[in-house]
């Protein structure tokens, strides 16, 4: 899969995605990514790339003719989605990193505390993403955060053994703890369990917590998904468990 990634900052994208798992699926060719500064693509002597909005107020608004001249340039003549990291964006999740792993090819285009002219986002974005409802300086570290989503599920770019966690029955909820040696530590015993070699029980054990911690901490996510019979029976379990600390979420503060 190839990334092109167009930046006012190209200086920022060259740490993240140079080292570990990213930085190793590049070495072995199963990604690659080329940065593009917009700014190449200005034209006046002075290198300009935004101008005040028309009509007036804050910030500044980055032009057109400049970013479709970069866009163009970069895509040549295929058709390669275009997708704008803005905090105007459909919210970035799983299932839609699952979705742009299957892409041959993507230009991301990111903005610095800046908007871009209405006419490209009109014309020239398919998506536009946002990582999340926080303010941020820049585009550029939610485009890290997109490669890095949809990296991680090409073929080949994880190991088995951690790949093999991605189709585990366990996709949707949050991790179950995880335990090492020492056995005792300050008092703390690791769960019996953990400890018998029992492959079946340690199973189902960690399948109870994993429910319990998005029971406890997402409960967004278990209404969002689908529960095997096991799985309802053990948030059965949970629920009973957990009943005595119920308490109405009235949303406000405690
Ligand atoms: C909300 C403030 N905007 C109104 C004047 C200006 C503005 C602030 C910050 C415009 C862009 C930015 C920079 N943020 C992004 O480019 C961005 C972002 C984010 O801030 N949060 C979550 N996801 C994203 S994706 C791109």
């Amino acid at each position: 899969m190839h990334f092109d990634i167009l930046t006012l900052f190209p200086e920022m994208f060259t740490g993240p995605l140079s080292v570990s798992i990213i930085g190793k699926a590049r070495e072995r060719g199963l990604l690659s990514v080329d940065i593009w500064n917009i700014r190449d693509y200005a034209q006046n002597k002075h290198k300009t790339v935004d101008d005040t909005p028309y009509g007036g107020g804050a910030g500044m608004v980055l032009r057109p003719d400049v970013l479709v001249r970069a866009i163009e340039a970069v895509r040549g003549d295929s058709r390669t989605p275009v997708i704008y990291l803005s905090p105007q964006g459909r919210v970035f999740n799983q299932e839609l990193a699952a979705e742009l792993a299957t892409m041959p090819r993507l230009i991301l285009l990111s903005g610095h505390y800046e908007e871009i002219d209405e006419r490209v986002r009109e014309k020239w974005v398919d998506w536009e993403l946002s990582i999340g409802d926080y303010v941020l300086t820049g585009g550029e570290l939610p485009a890290m955060v997109v490669v890095d989503a949809v990296a991680r599920l090409l073929p080949g770019v994880l190991g088995d053994e951690s790949s093999s966690q991605t189709d585990s029955f366990q996709d949707g909820l949050l991790d179950y703890p995880q335990y090492t040696r020492p056995a005792s530590f300050r008092n703390m015993e690791v769960p019996e369990v953990l400890l018998s070699g029992h492959h079946e029980k340690i199973r189902r054990f960690r399948l109870k917590e994993a429910l319990r911690r998005t029971l406890l901490r997402r409960p967004d996510l278990l209404e969002r998904r689908t529960l095997s019979k096991e799985e309802r029976q053990l948030l059965e379990e949970l629920v009973q468990e957990h009943s005595c600390e119920g308490r109405v979420n009235t949303n406000e503060p405690n």
